[in-house]
């Protein structure tokens, strides 16, 4: 029976019995003890790594109840601390939408209230493997080189003058407090989107380990006991809105104010390399492999590539959502071309994999009516998105001498929308952690295609110098922004062919 908002009561333990018996956990939250810490609380680790998590123990065991830590964010975790840990996932598609309770969550923590408690905890012998959805700019390394950023907050923690507020000063700190106490082998497991996500984690800790002047012997011991297997991670989960909390109670009788929703299909591949066990991810779906290389450029590419295109095209005709932008004219076959012409000759795909095939599955899930994901919101920190969506096919398509007409059209799409204005006139957010450099480079530049392209092909932590001085890609850069200049998007799409 609905409840309306005011008389439901919250999602807790004390409270299951009123949610329908198929909407239950498959765990109770307390029954399995603490194996996993999870940074990040966000939507999409819920609708993710939560799912697989508590399924794969559900399926085959293991002490592997995921301690939630929530690096700044209050809200999050004074939601599911009010709900023993529990949330729900609606799954949306045409065809309906279904929402059960996830009960991986043993417990949930706020990094900034309590630093010092989540060290202690990434030092707990009981860890055994810790992941990771902070999104990209956290790891606060230079995308072009995988450099540490000069950063006042990092410097400080790096320098352990204060306790750890930053993503890598709170694994430094765990880090060397797993080692002071010798908790034992540990996999960090990198579930962001970033390339070579393993590799990039791990060269962020070597590199706070060599800032930090931390000493050989204990280094070469946090080096001995740590793993990063690169993963693959992909499910659609847009940020979560009042309707998403409105679904989850009238699904479930009681409110949730941790509640989001997903699409239906999830991805997950993870190198297998985890010293102290895992839980059987495989019994949930996930793939273990030896290389997640080919899947996470794959995916990186096609998916992550194509939705940015998505967004800064739709952002700019002023669609609110990837769905919609969809629906502008001549845009689907534009993102064919880029898929078939240039991202799916840019590198080599994962074995049996048709990388045209898998962009049809792509553009299909982007128009998923049911999803309502704000082109801005996946418009936003561009600066740390554009190297490995768009920059890194583009490098190698120049290597091999090939076309790079589409590419440059997203770049010159994302070069529109941080200048800040739709066709129609209306003001586009620049939610970016290089906002401030991007401003100076258009501050500083001429208003025309030209003097746009110079200006943001000029910030070296986006575009590699190479990528900078390449002739032939800033004529086609500048090319594209004088359509969109003269016609804006519609238009230039419709003429596009
Ligand atoms: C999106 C991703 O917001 C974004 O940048 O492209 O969050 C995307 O939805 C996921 O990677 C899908 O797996």
């Amino acid at each position: 029976m609905a409840v309306s908002a005011a008389e439901a009561p919250r999602l807790a333990l004390a409270t299951l019995d009123r949610v329908p018996a198929d909407s239950r956990p498959l765990l109770r939250p307390g029954d399995v003890p603490a194996g996993m810490v999870h940074l990040g609380l966000g939507a999409f680790h819920r609708a993710h790594q939560a799912v697989y998590t508590e399924e794969a123990v559900a399926a085959a065991g293991g002490d592997w109840g995921v301690v939630g830590v929530a690096p700044r964010s209050a809200d999050v975790v004074e939601a599911l601390a009010a709900q023993d840990g529990l949330f729900s996932v609606t799954s949306l598609s045409e065809a309906g939408s279904r929402t059960r309770v996830v009960g991986a969550l043993t417990g949930v923590r706020r990094a900034a209230a309590d630093p010092a408690a989540v060290v202690a905890l990434l030092a707990d012998p009981a860890i055994r493997v810790v992941t990771l959805t902070v999104t990209e700019k956290a790891y606060q390394l230079d995308p072009v080189d995988g450099r540490l950023r000069a950063d006042p907050d990092l410097a400080a923690d790096l320098a352990g003058d204060r306790p750890p507020g930053t993503v890598p000063g709170l694994l430094l700190r765990g880090l060397l407090a797993r080692a002071a106490v010798d908790a034992g082998p540990l996999a960090l497991v990198s579930c962001d989107n970033l390339p070579s996500n393993g590799r990039r984690l791990r060269g962020l800790v070597e590199q706070c380990l060599a800032a930090a002047r931390v000493p050989d012997a204990v280094a070469d011991r946090v080096r001995e006991r740590v793993s990063f297997p690169g993963t693959m991670v992909d499910r659609i989960v847009p940020a979560s809105t009042p309707a998403t909390l409105d679904a989850a109670r009238l699904a479930l009788g009681v409110a949730d104010l941790a509640a989001v929703s997903a699409e239906p299909y999830r991805q997950w591949v993870v190198e297998d390399d985890f010293p102290a066990g895992r839980p059987a991810w495989e019994r949930a779906g996930a793939v273990l492999t030896d290389d997640a290389g080919p899947w996470e450029r794959l995916k990186l590419r096609t998916l992550n590539g194509v939705h940015s295109a998505t967004a800064y095209l739709g952002a700019l005709a002023g669609r609110e959502t990837v769905a919609d932008a969809l629906r502008i004219p001549g845009l689907p076959a534009v993102l064919r071309r880029l898929i078939a012409q240039e991202i799916a000759v840019s590198f080599a795909p994962p074995p049996g994999i048709d990388v045209i095939g898998y962009g049809d599955e792509v553009l299909a899930r982007f128009g998923n009516p049911a999803i309502r994901y704000r082109t801005t919101q996946v418009a936003g920190d561009g600066s740390q998105k554009l190297p490995q969506r768009i920059l890194h096919t583009v490098a190698d398509l120049r290597t091999a001498g090939r076309s790079t007409r589409w590419t440059a059209l997203v770049v010159a799409a994302w070069m529109r929308f941080v200048r800040g204005t739709a066709d129609d006139g209306t003001a586009l957010p620049l939610d970016d952690p290089l906002a401030d450099r991007i401003r100076a480079a258009l501050a500083a530049g001429r208003d025309t295609p030209a003097g746009l392209a110079d200006a943001l092909f000029g910030l070296a932590e986006v575009f590699p110098a190479e990528l900078a001085g390449d002739e032939r890609v800033r004529a086609e850069v500048v090319e594209w922004l004088t359509a969109l200049d003269r016609h804006g998007v519609e238009a230039t799409l419709a003429g596009a062919g």
